[in-house]
Formats: structure tokens, sequence, C-alpha cells
């Protein structure tokens, strides 16, 4: 039966675009992430921490942080002809909660990095998606000198629901980032299926 697309058949399928934010607490590897993954130069305003984000910005664990995302990292990524991903970073520090609500209109996914060495700054992110429904994958940073914890321990440092997966993951590595957005985007199809 004719449709009225067939003149469309031998065109290439139009992408659905997702948004998807990259939440997480100050040095976390937010920017990091975004960056690995993004197939266009990520649009980041990561900037030289001035001194007067000194003592405004918590830097313990992080001393070697000099520079800080002021706004938001932005960056691409095509899973597949059908699907393209827009990551925003969201900005960690406490300070710009107020961008968040914004950010976080018509995101159909989250990401929160868990540094575990400072887990508790991810405490909020994972509160702002759980009160919004927001589907949300907890990717868990490996960082060289913390200790090596397992998925499930996390899970219930965070007190999370087993249904959302938590991913070991290391953000400078390309396919291990584009783990962490698959099992998102597979967590974000199953629960439109719901
Ligand atoms: N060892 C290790 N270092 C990381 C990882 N992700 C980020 N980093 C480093 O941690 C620092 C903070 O990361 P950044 O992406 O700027 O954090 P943001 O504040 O969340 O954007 C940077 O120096 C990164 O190179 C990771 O998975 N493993
Ligand atoms: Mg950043």
């Amino acid at each position: 039966m004719a449709s009225k697309d067939s003149d469309n058949d031998d065109q290439a399928p139009v992408p659905s675009a997702l948004k998807i934010l990259v939440a997480g607490g100050f040095g976390a590897g937010k920017t990091t992430l975004v960056g690995s993954v993004s197939e266009i130069a990520p649009l980041s305003t990561e900037e030289v921490m001035t001194e007067a984000s000194y003592g405004v910005d918590d830097l313990s664990g992080v001393e070697a942080k000099s520079t800080t995302t002021v706004a938001l990292d932005f960056g691409r990524i095509t899973i597949s002809p059908t699907l393209v991903l827009y990551l925003f970073g969201t900005p960690g520090q406490e300070r710009f909660w107020f961008m968040w609500e914004e950010l976080s209109e018509g995101a159909l996914g989250a990401i929160v990095i868990a540094d575990t060495r400072r887990l508790e700054t991810c405490f909020a992110a994972v509160d702002f998606f759980e009160r919004r429904g927001v589907p949300f994958v907890v990717a868990v940073n490996c960082f060289e000198g913390a200790h090596l914890y397992e998925a499930d321990e996390v899970r219930s440092a965070l007190s999370l629901d087993p249904s959302i997966p938590v991913v070991l993951s290391d953000a400078r590595d390309r396919e291990s980032s584009k783990n962490v957005l698959l099992t998102l985007v597979n967590r974000v199809a199953e629960r439109m299926a719901a």
C-alpha cells in the first residue's frame, strides 16, 4: 500500500535527537566525558580558575584542577542513523544550580558521574533527577589512587533503586564513555516501553 511518505523511501532517515544531561560534582569528569565521546569539538566554557573562585568552589580532593566549567559543556554523538545524542554538561558548582531547571527542560535522560573519593558531591544530582522522574544512570569514574568500589557498593551508598544502572567507567576513554551512553539509551527505551 502506498504511503504518503513513499517519495522519501530512498532518503536517509531523519535521526531523532535526544537531549542528555551530564551531571555530577565539581571535578567528577563531566567535561572529560563530553569531550571524549563528542564528534564535534566540544563547546566548553572551561576557564582558568581565578582567585575569586578559590574558596567558593570546593577544591578538596581536586587540588590539581586549575580550570572550571563556568557555564556548560556541549557535545554530539551519532549512535545510529536514526539516533543522535546531544550532551549537555551541567555546571557542578552550587552557585549555578539555578540553571538546572532550564537545562533539564526536554531532557530524556541523564548521566550522573560519581567520584568515589567524594561521593557526596553527586547526591544533589541524583536527587534532582529522581524527583523529576528523569531516567538516569550512574557512571562511577575510576580515578587513580581512589579505592575501587563495586557497582553495588556505590548503589547502596547512594541508596539507588535496584533498577538504576551503575556503570564503572573512565571518562577519558571514548569506548567507556560510549558504553555509559548506550546504557542510558537502553534505560530510556525501557522506561518508554514500560
Ligand atoms: N584518572 C581519571 N581522571 C579523570 C577521569 N575523568 C576526568 N579525570 C580528570 O579529572 C579532572 C576533572 O575532570 P573534569 O572533566 O574537568 O571535571 P568536571 O568538573 O566534572 O567537568 C581532569 O583533570 C580530568 O583529566 C577518569 O575517569 N579517570
Ligand atoms: Mg567541567
